[in-house]
């Protein structure tokens, strides 16, 4: 029988425009208000249960947003088991700018083949929604993402994403 070692770690990157709600993601259980924005990298490690009752340890790196960090960016794409990338769903920019973030992943990725997931956040905006559910979807589908939307304020998939993401990379792993 295979041994699975007692304590799992993945790496998993966080990315996406700044301000489409990140950090809050990462931090879902106690947001930080006012907005305050990253200066370069953030690391937050998230304890999980798998279904098979196996722990993992997700070490999640959240990427500032901003323009004036991304010359340090290039630095954290590697050997990252899944990477999230973010947008708004009431904000067209961070939704053109997807493309650009993926981008990234494969410029600076290295042949760790990440997991890719599109994010859409705030959906408790809804009054405020540019991007449809539909929309975001079909855009994900072509790219081969898989597409989640979420809520830190609501709470909405929030505890749900984690967990989808360490399930993935551990049925995905070898054991
Ligand atoms: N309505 C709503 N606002 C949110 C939600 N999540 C985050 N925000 C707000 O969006 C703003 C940005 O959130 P952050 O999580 O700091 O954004 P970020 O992507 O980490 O930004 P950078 O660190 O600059 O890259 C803050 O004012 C949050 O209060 C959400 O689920 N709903
Ligand atoms: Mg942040």
């Amino acid at each position: 029988m295979t041994q699975i070692p007692a304590q799992i770690v993945y790496k998993v990157l966080l990315i996406g425009d700044t301000r489409v709600g990140k950090s809050c993601l990462l931090k879902y259980e106690n947001p930080p208000i006012p907005y305050t924005p990253n200066l370069g990298i953030d690391l937050s490690l998230k304890r999980i249960n798998l279904k098979n009752e196996q722990e993992v340890l997700l070490q999640c790196w959240d990427l500032a947003g901003a323009e004036t960090f991304r010359s340090i960016q290039y630095t954290y794409f590697s050997r990252c088991k899944a990477c999230l990338v973010m947008f708004d769903v009431t904000s067209l920019s961070s939704f053109n700018n997807v493309t650009g973030w993926i981008k990234k992943i494969s410029d600076y990725g290295d042949q760790s083949n990440p997991l890719l997931y599109l994010v859409g956040s705030k959906i408790d905006l809804q009054d405020e929604r540019v991007i449809s559910s539909e929309r975001a979807g079909i855009f994900a589908d072509q790219l081969g993402l898989r597409y989640i939307e979420v809520s830190s304020f609501k709470k909405h998939n929030v505890k749900l994403i984690w967990q989808l993401v360490a399930e993935e990379i551990f049925n995905r792993e070898e054991h």
